[in-house]
């Protein structure tokens, strides 16, 4: 439910701010949680204010802990390694004024950020932003891969994984909820086809062959901060740095790259995997991660760019299936367009394959 400004108000009193504030609006186009922008009297945007989405982040405690963890620590170690401007360089929360790292209002839950000034987002990358967001994914990955094991719970528990994915796409099949089957049963099934091949990454898992790391699952190109050298700022949308097998960030990071067309394309002729993002994204990432990177998990780099548009329009279209109740969609067939543009961008990044293989060769 939209809140008033004065609701907001009082809500952002609630939280230990510096100055005092005036307004606060609507920002950014995630699909889960609502962000805002918060206006102090001087006229300057100071403060991020989120409303967490409690449906999807169920155990909201777990969650601002998470991020408590993983703000002080890359904070850590930024100070470590003698670097100036910190707080343009990682996310900083403010506590509430009785101490606490969320407020709640007895419906929603609320927290606040500094606003990072002179930071810019993208929804699009040309290849040197590529280059400088692969680096900073694989610091970001390196900066955490010392937290003891245990430190972070899964915020959403499997998350990323495939067969749990399924499993729930398979579910939705079965129920009907919507009553929207039929007109998806040719899509259901070209899914069903390589479900066994995109399950690989679980199987090794569980031969022990593939680790999980503490990963950011969420590397969407706009949850990225950048500076105005289009140099890498900082990585934001903490909600879902958890366990996770590495391809998440990588894969994630190309589902939206390196697509010449929308998340939500209608139009299929424009989705194509982009092999010069790819190429940018991929030596950037390599250059940082190497050092804890094992050859298999070098060797699915191209598995984790057809993993995350397949992982993504099995996601969108179960969320057709069941009558659209995860994600935000803005008209009726909101999730069943992703879908069929986040399949295309799979049969895309599936015919790049052997292209993407004989890149990171070059690589090494
Ligand atoms: P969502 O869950 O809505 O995707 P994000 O945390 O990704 O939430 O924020 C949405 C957008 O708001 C980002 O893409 C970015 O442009 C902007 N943003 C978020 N936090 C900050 C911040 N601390 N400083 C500057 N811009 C921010
Ligand atoms: C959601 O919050 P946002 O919009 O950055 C989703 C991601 C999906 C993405 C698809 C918690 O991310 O997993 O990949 O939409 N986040 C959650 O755009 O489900
Ligand atoms: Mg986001």
């Amino acid at each position: 439910m939209a809140k008033t400004k004065e609701e907001l108000l009082a809500i952002l009193s609630q939280f230990d701010l510096q100055e005092k504030v005036v307004s606060a609006e609507p920002f950014g186009n995630g699909h889960i949680n609502d962000t805002l922008k918060v206006t102090t009297e001087k006229g300057e945007i100071k403060y991020v204010l989120q409303r967490i989405n409690h449906l999807v982040f169920t155990n909201v405690d777990m969650l601002q802990h998470n991020i408590h963890v993983v703000t002080t620590h890359i904070r850590e170690k930024l100070v470590a390694k003698g670097e100036t401007d910190i707080d343009r360089k990682v996310l900083t929360f403010l506590p509430t004024k009785d101490g606490k790292n969320y407020y709640f209002d007895g419906d929603s839950y609320w927290r606040v950020c500094l606003f990072i000034p002179r930071s810019k987002s993208y929804e699009e990358v040309t290849p040197e932003l590529s280059y400088e967001a692969g680096k900073a994914f694989g610091d970001f990955q390196l900066m955490l891969s010392d937290l003891p094991e245990g430190t972070l719970g899964e915020t959403i528990p499997n998350f990323h994984n495939m067969e749990f994915r399924l499993k729930q796409l398979r579910e939705a099949v079965s129920a009907n909820m919507s009553g929207r089957l039929a007109e998806v049963q040719d899509i259901v099934d070209a899914i069903e086809k390589d479900a066994d091949t995109m399950c690989s990454a679980e199987r090794f898992y569980r031969e022990g062959k593939l680790p999980k790391r503490i990963c950011h699952c969420d590397t969407k190109v706009s949850n990225m901060l950048f500076d105005e050298n289009g140099k890498v700022l900082c990585v934001i949308d903490l909600d879902t740095v958890m366990p996770s097998f590495i391809f998440s960030d990588f894969g994630d990071f190309l589902r939206s790259a390196a697509n010449t067309g929308k998340e939500d394309e209608a139009d299929l002729n424009k989705v194509k995997f982009n092999m010069e993002i790819f190429k940018a994204f991929t030596k950037g990432y390599i250059e940082s991660a190497r050092t804890f990177l094992t050859p298999l998990e070098i060797e699915m780099l191209p598995y984790a760019a057809t993993l995350f548009p397949y992982m993504q329009a099995v996601r969108f279209l179960a969320d057709y299936i069941n009558g659209d109740t995860y994600y935000q969609t803005r008209y009726k067939d909101h999730n069943l367009v992703r879908t069929k543009a986040q399949y295309k961008l799979y049969l895309e990044a599936k015919s790049a394959t052997p292209d993407m293989k004989a890149y990171i060769n070059s690589l090494l």
